[in-house]
């Protein structure tokens, strides 16, 4: 795909618009960014873009956007269903997302990851296990950096590392990453997706245009994730944290082991992982399947196995006050994913839970949570449905804070060893903040302030 001398709308200035605004600008093409927000709302800087000669549009995003537009590039919070796209389709405006650009951009093998949960896991132990090796990568996309400006520059010998969300997904048009990987899939942005059909499929787009030479790894512990090998042309690899598969890489007893063609070989054992819980395993077995078949040994996946301790916000140990352990886990922004962190611990949970409410099922969450928390301390948005699914299925103590202060204080107050308190929320962040990772920071200033 060409982008010098098109005219080409961007919606959304955030840090994907910006990015792949720029690059596209720079690569010759005729670029206008829009964006809802007044300038003074917006998060980034844009006057480096003015200065390169972007124009920059505020305020309403109506059809008069499109006149004489080749290419409609969305930001990934920009949806599909957004009336411009519909204007744009019928206008015959070739209509796609800011990794699209990044896959034409992006002379080198793109390994993707995409999953309800564990992607941000799996992505960073992928990304360590190439750096191990001495392969030299950007890493890049819903992990934070857009990945149209982290592939750029990359030199073949190079490669990418991409997390890929559904929202990614829905612009993709030829993206085909040489190595991609499906961890799980649970309902989540529904909102967005209107149906969970529609997030599966979407989902799908991930292997979409891979061919025989690709890999495609899937969790064979997930029925809907198992069956999409019957959809690809690629060639299949599954993981198994649950069985013991004739070719793939599963648990055997302890031991993470790789079978495939004629070679069997162990990683380590789940022990000498620094990581914990069962949904960390999985992202280890997910992340040396992509090692190994970019041809990385064991040796490497095994050292940074068993010194890579976690990402920020993902069952983050934060401080130990008075016997206590504090845990930020605010990259929980769903149910399933705070299953995964109750599941993490013995029991004796002070859980924090609530924020924006994606009105997700809270069955299996709440039975859990009656199970292993002590106490539920529920705020936000979400919080009168969550006390009521939280009675519903026979949790004890439910309280109710009225902002994080209040919430951490309260934890303080009622937790004595050997509990714990873990903010998971199972919920978005946006009803009180900017985004999950500042709800974790303030959580954790919080934290520390106690001492
Ligand atoms: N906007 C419009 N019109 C609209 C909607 C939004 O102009 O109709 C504007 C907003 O006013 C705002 C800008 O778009 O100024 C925001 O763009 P964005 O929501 O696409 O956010 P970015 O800052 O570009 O960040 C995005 C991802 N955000 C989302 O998917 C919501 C980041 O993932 C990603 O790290 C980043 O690109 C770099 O690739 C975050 C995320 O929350 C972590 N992802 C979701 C998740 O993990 O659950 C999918």
């Amino acid at each position: 795909m060409k982008f010098a001398n098109k005219k080409i709308v961007v919606l959304g200035a955030g840090v994907s618009g910006i990015a792949v605004a720029l690059i596209l600008q720079q690569e010759g093409a005729n670029v206008i960014l829009s964006d809802t927000r007044a300038r003074e709302q917006l998060r980034h800087d844009v006057a480096p873009l003015e200065s390169a000669g972007v124009t920059l549009i505020l305020g309403e995003q109506s059809a008069t956007l499109l006149s004489a537009v080749d290419y409609l590039v969305l930001s990934p919070g920009v949806s599909v269903y957004h009336p411009l796209v519909e204007e744009a389709r019928k206008r015959g405006i070739l209509v796609m997302s800011e990794i699209e650009v990044a896959y034409h951009l992006c002379r080198v093998p793109i390994v993707a990851i995409t999953g309800t949960n564990g992607k941000t896991t799996t992505t960073t132990l992928v990304g360590e296990m190439f750096r191990k090796a001495g392969i030299h990568i950007a890493v890049g996309g819903n992990i934070g950096e857009a990945l149209s400006q982290e592939v750029r520059d990359l030199l073949p010998g190079s490669a990418a590392v991409a997390e890929i969300s559904s929202f990614q997904l829905e612009g993709a048009i030829d993206f085909r990453p040489h190595i991609a990987a499906i961890l799980n899939i649970t309902p989540d942005h529904i909102d967005r997706h209107r149906t969970l059909e529609n997030y599966r499929a979407t989902k799908e787009k991930i292997f979409a245009r891979q061919t025989p030479e690709d890999f495609l790894i899937l969790n064979y512990d997930d029925p809907t994730v198992r069956s999409m090998a019957e959809k690809t042309s690629s060639q299949v690899f599954f993981f198994s944290r649950r069985q013991i598969l004739p070719s793939g890489i599963f648990l055997d007893g302890d031991m993470l082991r790789i079978c495939w063609k004629d070679q069997d070989l162990v990683v380590c054992s789940v022990a000498d992982m620094k990581l914990f819980g069962a949904h960390n395993v999985e992202n280890a077995l997910a992340a040396c399947a992509a090692a190994y078949l970019y041809g990385i040994g064991v040796q490497d996946m095994a050292a940074v196995l068993k010194t890579f301790a976690g990402v920020e916000h993902r069952i983050e140990p934060v401080a130990t006050l008075g016997g206590v352990t504090y845990y930020n886990d605010s990259k929980a922004t769903n149910p399933e994913s705070s299953i995964k962190a109750l599941e993490a611990f013995e029991g004796h949970i002070i859980l924090i839970a609530g924020g924006r409410d994606k009105n997700t099922d809270l069955t299996e969450f709440m039975k859990l949570a009656a199970e292993k928390t002590d106490a539920l301390i529920l705020l936000g948005e979400a919080k009168e449905r969550f006390a009521e699914a939280a009675a519903k299925q026979g949790v004890q103590q439910i309280h109710h804070a009225a902002d994080f202060p209040e919430a951490v204080k309260l934890a303080a107050q009622l937790a004595k060893p050997p509990q714990v308190v873990l903010l998971s929320p199972a919920c978005a962040s946006y009803d009180m903040f900017n985004n999950y990772e500042e709800r974790g920071r303030v959580f954790k200033e919080l934290v520390r302030s106690l001492t």
